[in-house]
């Protein structure tokens, strides 16, 4: 084994490292400093293996182009593990396996995997790097794509080691793509050692470890030890024209527009408000009670990892913005000039590309089945920096993060769940959360459009047992003096025909302004089975034409599908046997009671 020089003197690190290069054996150990010279090196060396295509610099300078593989394009969420000591602990929603098992079994895998290639060492913070709120993880990678992301996504280099010769406590992350083999795949999480292997991926979501796997998996079990909340929100600021900015957190599932909302322009109809919006996250927030008695929220990240297809001016135009410049985009199609394009893109489709597998492609090509042939991969992604966008908000580094006057839970529902409704109190808004449901979408593997309740939309994330982590909720609750006001919002309920009610986009601002008004106590509501539905007259509808009873529709609240939906609840919850909290259990009763009253 070479003997090489480590640039820390945190001996836990540096043991660590020695460890795992002998387990994957690399020909060379590279410790990424976060300097623009390294990652200038680093791109060139990607041009040279075909990882990245430099695309077109005056059109989209400091842009690049990722191609996955084939059977590499979304998290693979049956073959990600939590694996604690106790199975019990996982609980009934996760793949589990023994801490030993999985070592054994990844070992095998990881064994000689970097024969041949560099292993880079990123340092990096989820968080300001200091802040209270804020966690240290090093991924150990044989992909530059990978560095060049989390690059993009944290905060990486010199402070982080610095900051490690404080601490000795950091994420221990191990990546190779191996030989990309999806029989061999594994994202394997094992909280209790602090610990993520990952083999076998080159997919963001599977490979990006700062992400899902730190932030939500590995983050929801400290946070629990620790009294926080690691969450899959969103995080935005709404800014009046007197300059008082009040903050949201919104939980999402998946491509169900948390990006979009995130950094919503105002529409047309309200631009006379004088409304800003500022954009702190997009995916994750990570929140504390702070002497105030307030939920105080960070995002750990410092880039979006958006999904490309219909981005566009009217969809997101902050987004168009963010991507113009220092982005990787993988899986879009490469137009003839260098530059890129996804269904859904603005202007005119391109009359041919090199699609997202790398073959020739035009408008119109079917397959084999007579399906059409996507120029992008319906999950094709960019990695931007937060930093480009034009909505960003001015607290991104703060330490102490904003403080959090509502949470959304919302899900994609094209029938059942109203436009928006407030939960009755803190117990009621976490069982609302427990309680929610979503349509697949191409984000996961899976059936696009079956339901599946997905509590808080952290079904994929959480890190342990879900009948903790809703005991946890409601703990948290009793720790702040002045908890968020809760909400469930739903923007894609269709009408008989299929078509959405509601336009979504940036006229979901009325939405939030009745949420802030709510908040504020500005406006009364109408308490109904489920909760407090908006009286509509209290949703300002200015400049927004809806089709006839649209917004009674939208409001409308069917007691006999709810107690359908209900009997789906407590299946869900069933699986959790006597560890589900009581509290829970309560809610159903009483919801099925007012229900069956009315
Ligand atoms: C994401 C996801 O990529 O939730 O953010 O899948
Ligand atoms: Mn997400």
């Amino acid at each position: 084994m070479k003997v090489y020089k480590f640039p820390t003197r945190n001996k836990k690190l540096r043991e660590w490292v020695i460890k795992m290069a002998r387990l994957c054996s690399p020909d060379d150990i590279v410790w990424i400093d976060g300097t623009e010279e390294q990652k200038k090196i680093l791109q060139q060396e990607a041009f040279e293996t075909g990882e990245l295509t430099l695309l077109n610099q005056e059109k989209l300078p400091g842009c690049v182009l990722h191609r996955t593989a084939v059977n590499d394009v979304a998290r693979t969420e049956h073959l990600t593990f939590i694996c604690t000591r106790e199975k019990h602990d996982a609980g009934p929603t996760n793949n589990w396996m023994s801490p030993q098992a999985a070592y054994k079994k990844a070992k095998a895998v990881f064994k000689g995997s970097m024969k041949g290639r560099t292993m880079f060492v990123i340092p990096f913070s989820m968080g300001p790097v200091g802040s209270p709120f804020s966690k240290i993880g090093v991924e150990l990678t044989d992909s530059r794509y990978v560095v060049l992301n989390m690059l993009i996504m944290t905060r990486v280099g010199e402070a982080v080691l610095r900051q490690l010769e404080q601490e000795d406590n950091f994420t221990k992350c191990l990546h190779s793509k191996a030989e990309l083999d999806i029989n061999k795949r594994m994202i394997l999480h094992f909280p209790e050692d602090n610990t993520i292997w990952s083999v076998n991926s080159g997919y963001g979501g599977n490979v990006l470890l700062g992400k899902k796997c730190l932030s939500l998996r590995i983050a929801s079990f400290l946070a629990r030890r620790e009294h926080w909340f690691a969450e899959h929100m969103l995080i935005m600021g709404i800014e009046e024209p007197n300059g008082h900015i009040e903050y949201i957190a919104a939980a999402f599932p998946s491509a169900c527009g948390k990006t979009n909302l995130a950094m919503l322009v105002p529409p047309k109809g309200l631009a006379k408000k004088g409304y800003r919006i500022w954009t702190v996250g997009d995916d994750i927030a990570w929140m504390r009670v702070d002497s105030d008695g307030k939920l105080w929220a960070i995002n750990p990240e410092t880039g979006f990892f958006g999904v490309a297809p219909k981005t566009n001016m009217q969809t997101n135009p902050n987004m168009m913005a963010t991507i113009k410049k220092d982005t990787i985009f993988t899986n879009v199609l490469l137009k003839p000039d260098y530059t890129v394009w996804w269904e859904g893109a603005d202007g005119e489709v391109p009359p041919s590309g090199i699609d997202w597998q790398g073959r020739p492609w035009k408008p119109g090509m079917v397959d084999s089945e007579g399906k059409p042939v996507n120029g992008a991969h319906p999950n094709s992604r960019f990695t931007t920096p937060i930093t480009n966008c034009p909505s960003a908000s001015f607290r991104l580094d703060q330490p102490h993060g904003v403080p959090i006057s509502a949470i959304i839970f919302g899900g994609r529902r094209q029938h059942l769940a109203p436009l928006v409704y407030e939960s009755f109190n803190w117990q009621h808004g976490v069982f609302l959360g427990a309680t929610m449901a979503s349509e697949l979408t191409a984000a996961q593997v899976g059936q696009v459009g079956k339901v599946r309740r997905d509590p808080m939309a952290m079904i994929p994330f959480c890190g342990y047992n879900m009948a903790y982590y809703f005991k946890h909720w409601l703990e948290m609750g009793k720790r702040m003096s002045k908890a968020p006001r809760v909400f469930c919002a739903n923007w894609f309920r269709t009408d008989e025909k299929g078509n959405f009610l509601w336009p979504g986009f940036g006229e979901n601002l009325r939405v939030l302004e009745w949420i802030l008004d709510r908040c504020n106590n500005k406006v009364g509501a109408n308490k109904t089975d489920i909760g407090y539905i908006p009286y509509p007259t209290d949703i300002d509808m200015t400049g927004l034409e809806l089709s006839e009873n649209s917004l009674g529709k939208l409001l409308y609240i069917d007691k006999k599908a709810w107690l359908e939906e209900l009997k789906g609840v407590k299946a869900f919850f069933k699986q959790f046997k006597k560890d589900l909290p009581q509290e829970l259990w309560q809610e159903c009763e009483e919801l099925e009671k007012r229900l069956k009253k009315g």
